[in-house]
């Protein structure tokens, strides 16, 4: 079990998931991937930066993207999964469909990572359940295409926390094991620059669940509201979510700017965990 094993492995030290998107409109890095060749080129580079786990993805979910047919996501994920596995690297599969979820573990992949918290496709619950494979459950309000449309909450981390235990709930119910669950409160999911901003100042609460606890602010509009700084110049601000990430308990940074996140994840571990 990825949690458990990379966890105890590294108490120390805060994983770092680099992203791999094999998409044309990724908010960050669409389109620059596009063959399994390129894909092992970029996984190499993140593996010789840091990275301890990968996250391929086949669908953008940036505020308002269109939903990718399954076939599709597969064609673009599965060869790519396949090309990675020589790495060493954990592989997880960022998707909310069964099918392909199915298709990549049976491939190696180890990990599902999403984003609608296994709400969107019924029998994601049964493949994580048969196949014990690890999972993220990531909270986001709505869906990619309505997301950012007025997004409230009473109190974005008590409503959050409850998504989470009825979720955790849920899954269990299925027939998953507690061990293989991660919590991620889905940074710029169905939120305001504001809400995003009080995630992170108390990511902590959501310790209590006894999880380990994802974040993904990586390059996002908040970073660049707050910077006034377009997608490629956010570099600075997302170390700055990072190293508080961490701060407040943080196990996993998933990010594109591999090398330099990694480094900001060692130095702030160093400081907190010595
Ligand atoms: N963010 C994105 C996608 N998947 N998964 C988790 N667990 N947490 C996140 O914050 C998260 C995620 C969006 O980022 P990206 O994949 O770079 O962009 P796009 O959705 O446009 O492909």
């Amino acid at each position: 079990m990825l949690s458990t094993d990379l966890l105890d492995r590294d108490r120390h030290r805060t994983l770092v998931m680099g992203v791999l998107n094999v998409t044309p409109d990724s908010f960050y890095d669409g389109g620059t991937v596009t063959t399994p060749a390129l894909a092992l080129a970029r996984a190499t580079e993140m593996k010789t930066d840091g990275a301890h786990i990968l996250d391929v993805g086949g669908e953008s979910s940036r505020p308002g993207a269109e939903p990718v047919p399954v076939e599709l996501e597969c064609e673009r994920v599965l060869p790519v999964v396949e090309a990675l596995l020589p790495l060493g690297l954990p592989v997880s599969v960022d998707t909310y469909h069964a099918a392909t979820a199915r298709e990549a573990l049976k491939l190696g992949a180890i990990m599902i990572n999403d984003v609608s918290a296994l709400r969107f496709d019924p029998e994601m619950v049964r493949v994580v359940a048969e196949t014990g494979c690890d999972c993220v459950l990531m909270h986001m309000l709505g869906t990619p295409r309505t997301m950012q449309q007025d997004p409230r909450y009473d109190d974005i981390v008590d409503d959050i926390r409850a998504f989470f235990e009825e979720r955790i709930e849920y899954v269990m119910r299925n027939g998953v094991s507690e061990e293989v669950i991660w919590i991620d409160p889905g940074f710029g999911f169905g939120k305001t620059v504001e809400h995003n901003l009080t995630l992170l100042r108390r990511l902590g609460e959501f310790k209590v669940l006894g999880r380990p606890i994802v974040i993904g602010t990586s390059n996002k509009s908040t970073i660049g509201a707050v910077l006034d700084a377009p997608v490629h110049d956010r570099l600075e601000g997302t170390a700055a979510t990072v190293a508080i990430a961490i701060a407040n308990g943080a196990n996993c940074v998933r990010v594109h700017n591999v090398k330099a996140m990694a480094r900001v994840a060692r130095m702030t571990d160093a400081i907190l965990k010595a």
